[in-house]
């Protein structure tokens, strides 16, 4: 956490909807066209009528035969970046999402109940002669960065809340300690991926993510959220640690659902409580993104008694690259050099990241050596020049 607020997030501000790339579908679309696809999203179930199609305007009519609420993703390869979204179909509705989709490998998902990962399928889309470079104006470029960054926003909140819940059960069972070890960084991916809008809700980031550093005890105050939970089930750097009562660990577990709970509240809000994302706001996320990774995850500061600091460092630089690419469109337009150039180093920063990975995840912070903190630092410094101009380049 940091304690600097981005104020441009925290503006309230009526939204429409996704206007711009959804429309109702209209019956007879069922027409042979290769680029025309039926999804069937059921309580368990995310049915594409095909695994590929060619490359340009790809339209799915996305029919709900479940009982609960239902949206429908395509998401870039990595499974987090949002091309294209509908959201708020009801059950036996029928909405489309149409989206200009080059070539490459993306994700389908449905969210039935509109929580969690959702149903997710691989998706390919092939090769063809259809133009499929940005053609729209800069004003449509604008809302859909908006739309997709918001929609991405509350994806990763609602995994929080499905992971954090998970979490709790697991800590406040009290015979299921490794679990909820290996869960804990995983669950907090979510939170690291957003941190820049986690942390413009000045009241809940220090409730959740303060470090125990950061706690002006003396002052009165309390120390709750990750990283308390953290040092109870990482005891071994601490010096003479007692170990919390189940009752304890209850109320902390409980607490941080809570705040999570109030979290996602806030970000999945509609209408006049609806987050806006102004574009300015969505690459200075990105910068500050980065700016995490280089004052708390290269350090080692971030994550003192897990040592899980290269699980947020990866949730950071990929909530970085996210932000950058949702805004990429609007730059190719205006600094196409700017938008190659970060391309290229986040590549080389993800490049560097994967070289510690290991099983699902990487290595603790203890077993890189300094030679491996240093070129990570140098990696993260080479990214964080030009990401520095990004917003000025975005808004120009
Ligand atoms: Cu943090």
């Amino acid at each position: 956490m940091r304690k600097t607020l981005l104020a441009s997030l925290a503006t309230l501000a009526v939204v429409p909807a996704l206007a711009a790339c959804t429309e109702n579908a209209s019956p007879d679309s069922e027409s042979g066209d290769a680029r025309t696809l039926a999804v069937a999203s059921t309580k368990d179930a995310c049915d594409v009528s095909a695994k590929t199609a060619p490359a340009g305007t790809i339209s799915f009519d996305v029919s709900n035969t479940g009982s609960d609420v239902t949206e429908f993703y395509l998401l870039a390869e990595d499974g987090l970046r949002i091309v294209g979204e509908v959201e708020n179909i009801g059950p036996s509705l029928t909405k489309t999402l149409t989206v200009t989709v080059p070539e490459g490998e993306y994700v389908t998902a449905c969210k039935p109940g509109m929580v969690g990962e959702g149903i997710r399928a691989d998706f390919k889309v092939t090769s063809s002669d259809e133009k499929v470079t940005v053609s729209a104006d800069e004003a449509e470029l604008i809302e859909q960065a908006t739309n997709n960054y918001r929609a991405y926003v509350q994806d990763q909140t609602s995994q929080l809340l499905v992971k954090t819940k998970e979490f709790v059960e697991l800590y406040k069972a009290g015979d299921s300690d490794d679990e909820a070890r290996a869960l804990y960084p995983v669950a907090r991916e979510h939170w690291e991926r957003i941190e820049t809008v986690a942390e413009s809700f000045g009241d809940l980031d220090p409730k959740m993510d303060a470090r125990e550093a950061d706690v002006d005890f003396a002052a009165g105050e309390k120390w709750t959220g990750w990283h308390a939970i953290e040092k109870d089930l990482w005891p071994a750097r601490a010096e003479k640690y007692a170990a919390w009562t189940p009752e304890e660990r209850a109320t902390y577990a409980d607490d941080l659902l809570a705040n999570t709970v109030e979290l996602d509240k806030r970000v999945q809000a509609t209408g006049t409580g609806a987050l806006e994302y102004p574009l300015d706001a969505i690459a200075n996320g990105s910068r500050g993104l980065l700016e995490e990774v280089a004052t708390g995850k290269v350090t080692g500061e971030e994550e003192f008694w897990s040592r899980t600091d290269l699980w947020d460092f990866q949730a950071n630089v990929d909530g970085a690259r996210i932000a950058f690419e949702g805004v990429q469109p609007v730059l190719e337009t205006k600094n196409a050099e700017l938008a190659e150039q970060l391309t290229t180093r986040f590549t080389e920063l993800n490049e560097l990241l994967d070289g510690h990975r290991k099983g699902d995840g990487f290595v603790y912070y203890d077993e890189l050596t300094k030679d491996d903190v240093d070129q990570l630092a140098a990696a993260v410094n080479t990214l964080s020049e030009p990401l520095s101009h990004l917003t000025a380049a975005v808004v120009s």
